[in-house]
């Protein structure tokens, strides 16, 4: 008998696929015949999801058997995006399910389309958490993703009048066909309440008991890995009520309070704070945090237990816990509390397997986005742990003394300090602070940045003095992206080019392959095939843009991206101004240069936080500018820009593939890695970019030769911060600011405070440093306007960036990360 994939899955023989789909049209959604594409997505999904359910099954029996190490990645963001297209290639079930499809008269890209996102996370570091998951599947490492289940994800933008306008992501309505919820795992998680010492057996122990307390209820969310029999898990918390009613209150005529209590429980997993610079001390992320950090370990614990008993010694060698950024690091407090107020441990025990199971990655260089929590709010919501961190502390301070003590005490007592997890708010002495990342170090075995760079700024800057006490903690692990979802699935037309050319598909799960293209990148022929790919992609997103905007752009143009996050240290504003010299340039041509001139598309994508006043402002100047470029008759077959709203990662999936030029332009030493610059790399996009993130190792790997890199390098910075006054800005520049402060793209007041920022004699000093920056930025869009002049050269480039991009795939990061932190070993079920 014929073997299908989902038959050697696991999978229970199945009916054929095109009367699989229909029959879950029928009896799922009562429909009959007549589907419109959505409703193929809805029979589609539901048919495959049964596939991922039999994979899943048999992994996790297999595990179960084999009861390897696990590993746990806790984080509040998982930025997943859709999962038909993922699925069916992963499972090897695409050619089946698109062949039904198109019996069924539809299109599997079309169906696959109708689909939304799972945008669970604000940017780079929930999408790396979701890449991470494809490659520990993918590499059969018995591992899991635990995070919230948000009712509303990243929110909506759309754009009034040119400014961003934020509406919710209402994601759950029509159903999710990828996730099963598990009725029999839920756990009570609490709040608020007292601390009480009582004597049991003559023993003192600690009862907490909270004030409040919710349900955390399971969602699973199978994750199949490619090319494997495994599929793992990301399980999802929802908060709920204890109970549906509370019935007392409710017998007591007491309606609105049990009303109340059921909206207060529920708000817990409402929605995704959308911020992604400075957190907001708010009390209900907090919460979030604790509430998923708690149901995960109460999780993990019991499942420990079922198989180990008590026998916690042991904990370290079946679990441990990667805290994406400081989000869950009140897991240092909650699982000293688990295991000595619940489970009777003794203090240095318990501390011993904490610090042996945690391990925390630092995402950030911004010291404002370092998280700080007030004692106040902490010691309300969560006393326990306040008092176990106090008690963690003091140890830590204690030890510290005598680590230090060849110090003279003055400067001892000023390195403690420094160090101390609880200490003042140094903007308002009155108030007390917990520090989560200096917990999270003092918590955990090893600590992470994620690139080689920022590494190092972690090490000699941010954490640099518990670098000098605990040098071996540090590591680095540069990050990566997965190349299924990156290169193979959102850009097929080139995975098909690459394995004809390699004569394997095995660069897919072992990237450093795409080395071999190096070897065609000079081949007039191999071009001619790659340029025409490139084509085929810009023609789609040219498609887009015309949909969304009504224009027809120039698909000879050069097509430049910068896709992103909104910040002021990404410096998208610098983007546009580079934009208005261009387009100044332009006007001034005689039409004999304007011939000469490389006609560019140019594209702006990013959300800004609902209360970065600055970011919201940058949005409306590019619309601005781009409202004045793309109308001028003079200009418009030669220059357009265009912001594209509500950039998220199916957006990406079109973007990237279709970009030739991409930007990734941060003030040297703040962007910590960069992701999307790796999925540009391996879709053969050419990068202008700092000295920055992993913008550094992708320059190594690509020749530093074919980047354009531009501008001051990390070192210099502090040093150029401190002479700002002096700075004598470029005479272009100048005209630039006069051109927006003169309402050259009209909202001159609104515009103003985007002006001032960047003058180094007012408030915002030009922390960023464009003014700086700016000429050698110029310089490097001539070098690219000259290299796209010379399409061999341009597209030797492309092949390389293709060809270098092997370092960068993200199951390199997990192997190192399971190498080096982890200690797990892959476990595969057998087919
Ligand atoms: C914190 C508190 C309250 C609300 C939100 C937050 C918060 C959420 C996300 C803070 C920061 C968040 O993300 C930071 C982030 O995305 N960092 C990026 O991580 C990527 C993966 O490592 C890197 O590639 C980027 O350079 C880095 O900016």
């Amino acid at each position: 008998a014929e073997k299908t994939a989902a038959t050697t899955r696991g999978g229970a023989a199945s009916v054929p696929a095109p009367v699989d789909i229909a029959n879950k049209l029928r009896y799922l959604f009562g429909r009959n015949g007549d589907y419109t594409n959505a409703d193929a997505y809805h029979g589609t999904a539901w048919s495959v999801r049964e596939k991922l359910i039999d994979s899943f099954n048999k992994t996790h029996e297999h595990w179960r058997k084999e009861d390897p190490k696990f590993i746990y990645y806790l984080s509040a963001e998982f930025l997943m995006g859709r999962s038909l297209t993922n699925t069916v290639y992963n499972l090897g079930l695409q050619g089946e399910y698109a062949d039904a499809l198109n019996q069924m008269g539809y299109e599997m890209e079309k169906v696959a389309d109708a689909e939304r996102d799972a945008a669970l996370g604000n940017g780079g570091l929930g999408r790396l958490a979701a890449c991470f998951l494809d490659s520990m599947a993918t590499l059969d490492l018995p591992g899991w993703g635990y995070g919230i289940r948000y009712k509303y994800g990243m929110f909506k933008q759309a754009l009034k009048n040119g400014y961003q306008i934020e509406q919710p992501d209402i994601w759950l309505t029509s159903g999710n066909p990828w996730e099963v919820r598990r009725d029999d795992v839920k756990f009570e998680v609490g709040f608020g309440g007292r601390v009480e010492r009582r004597k049991v057996n003559g023993k003192e122990v600690t009862v907490w008991t909270p004030s409040e307390k919710v349900i955390a209820q399971a969602y699973d969310n199978p994750i199949p890995g490619f090319d494997t029999p495994t599929t793992s898990n990301l399980r999802l918390w929802d908060a709920m009520p204890l109970t549906e009613f509370d019935l007392g209150a409710f017998n007591a005529g007491d309606y609105d309070r049990a009303m109340l209590d059921r909206e207060r429980a529920e708000a817990i997993s409402a929605v995704l704070y959308p911020n992604d610079s400075t957190p907001e001390g708010k009390e209900l992320r907090l919460k979030q945090q604790y509430f998923f950090v708690c149901a995960s370990l109460q999780d993990v614990l019991s499942r420990f237990k079922a198989v180990h008993g008590t026998a916690f010694e042991s904990l370290p060698d079946k679990a441990c816990f990667q805290l994406n950024d400081t989000h869950p690091t009140i897991a240092v407090a909650e699982l000293m509390r688990l295991l000595v107020d619940v489970e009777g441990l003794d203090w240095d025990q318990a501390w011993t397997i904490t610090t042996k199971c945690l391990n925390y990655t630092n995402h950030t260089v911004m010291p404002e986005a370092l998280e700080k929590w007030p004692v106040k709010v902490m010691a309300k919501m969560l006393p326990r742990h306040m008092e176990i961190i106090e008690v963690i502390n003091e140890g830590w301070t204690r030890w510290l003394a005598g680590h230090l003590g060849d110090l003279k005490s003055e400067e001892r007592a000023k390195r403690i300090a420094a160090m101390s997890i609880i200490h003042e708010n140094p903007w308002n002495k009155e108030e007390m602070l917990v520090n989560m990342a200096y917990l999270a170090v003092v918590g955990s075995s090893a600590v992470n940045g994620v690139a080689a760079i920022h590494s190092n700024i972690v090490k000699d800057e941010i954490l640099n003095d518990f670098y000098q006490i605990f040098p071996s903690k540090f590591q680095n692990k540069t990050n990566g992206v997965t190349p299924r979802r990156w290169l193979a699935w959102c850009n097929p037309e080139l995975a098909a080019l690459i394995t004809d050319t390699l004569g394997t598909s095995e660069w897919i799960n072992d990237t450093e392959k795409l080395a071999g293209l190096r070897a065609y990148a000079s081949d007039k022929s191999f071009q001619a095939k790659w340029s025409a790919v490139k084509k085929a992609k810009k023609a789609k997103l040219a498609a887009l843009i015309k949909k969304i905007h009504g224009d027809d752009v120039n698909q000879e143009a050069l097509f430049d991206i910068q896709i992103k996050r909104i910040h002021e240290y990404k410096r998208q504003y610098l983007n546009v101004l580079s934009i208005i010299w261009r387009y100044k340039q332009l006007k001034k041509m005689s039409p004999e240069e304007r011939r000469k001139a490389v006609p560019r598309v140019c594209v702006i994508g990013g959300k800004a936080a609902s209360a970065y006043d600055m970011a919201k402002r940058i949005i409306r100047l590019v619309t601005a500018v781009g409202d004045v470029i793309n109308r001028d008759p003079d200009t418009k077959d030669l220059l357009r820009l265009y912001f594209l709203p509500d950039y998220n990662v199916s957006l990406a999936e079109t973007i990237i593939p279709a970009a030739e030029l991409s930007q990734h332009i941060s003030t040297a030493g703040t962007e910590a890695s960069g992701t999307s610059n790796m999925k540009f790399q391996m879709n053969g996009c050419l990068i202008i970019g700092t000295w920055d993130g992993a913008n550094i190792e992708i320059a190594e790997e690509t020749g530093v030769d074919n980047v354009f890199v531009f501008g001051v390098r990390a070192e210099e910075i502090n040093q150029l911060r401190k002479e700002r006054k002096n700075f004598k800005t470029d005479p272009r520049w100048d005209e630039l600011m006069r051109d927006i402060e003169g309402g050259m793209f009209g909202d001159k007041d609104y515009f103003k405070p985007l002006v001032d920022s960047v003058n180094n004699m007012k408030v915002g000093n030009d922390w960023f440093l464009l003014a700086n920056d700016f000429a050698a930025y110029l310089e490097a869009q001539e070098e690219v306007d000259a290299c796209y002049k010379d399409q061999a050269e341009w597209l030797r480039r492309s092949i390389m960036y293709t060809a270098g991009s092997g370092k960068f795939s993200s199951d390199r990061t997990i192997r190192e990360y399971a190498e080096d932190i982890w200690h797990v070993k892959p476990s595969r079920p057998s087919a």
